[in-house]
């Protein structure tokens, strides 16, 4: 399927009671420039969130705190990435579909993303996204 899990850059001082330190750099670590960025916070255990693909966005996802799946789906098979670290990063491709459940309350999700906000870049049926995916094989295989 169409996205990478990937280490984020971590630095650890010392003593590991004053913390540590984890960083992304656009253009070195990611396939994309970023244009916005977005976090969710304030989550109850169990939340269940997200039901849509991208057409346009390239996404880098991670969680700096808690535990979040992320349910994957290219109209074909599904899988799941759980986020459990601060230097776990998922870079999501367009055109896949994605679910989010929150294993933990309070959780953070921050992303990353290629795109401004725009409502009409977002499929959120799941027929229309079925749809979707057929064209684009379809596409290919012309
Ligand atoms: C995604 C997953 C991982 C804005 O006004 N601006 C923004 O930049 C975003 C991201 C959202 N919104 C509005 C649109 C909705 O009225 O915030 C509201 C909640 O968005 P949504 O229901 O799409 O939230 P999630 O958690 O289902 O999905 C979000 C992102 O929208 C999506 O891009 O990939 O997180």
């Amino acid at each position: 399927m169409d996205y990478r899990v990937i280490e984020i850059k971590s630095t650890h001082y010392q003593d590991p009671s004053a913390g540590h330190l984890s960083f992304v750099e656009a253009e070195h670590d990611l396939p994309f420039p970023i244009r916005r960025m977005y976090w969710i916070y304030g989550a109850e255990k169990g939340t269940h969130r997200g039901f849509h693909a991208h057409t346009l966005n390239w996404q880098l996802l991670f969680c700096p705190f808690g535990s979040i799946d992320l349910i994957l789906d290219d109209g074909e098979t599904r899988e799941t990435v759980t986020l459990d670290s601060p230097s776990k990063g998922l870079i999501l491709t367009p055109g896949l579909w994605r679910e989010m459940i929150w294993n933990q309350k309070d959780s953070i999700l921050c992303v990353a993303a290629s795109e401004y906000y725009d409502p009409d870049e977002y499929i959120r049926d799941y027929d229309a996204f079925l749809a979707f995916r057929n064209s684009i094989k379809n596409h290919k295989q012309e």
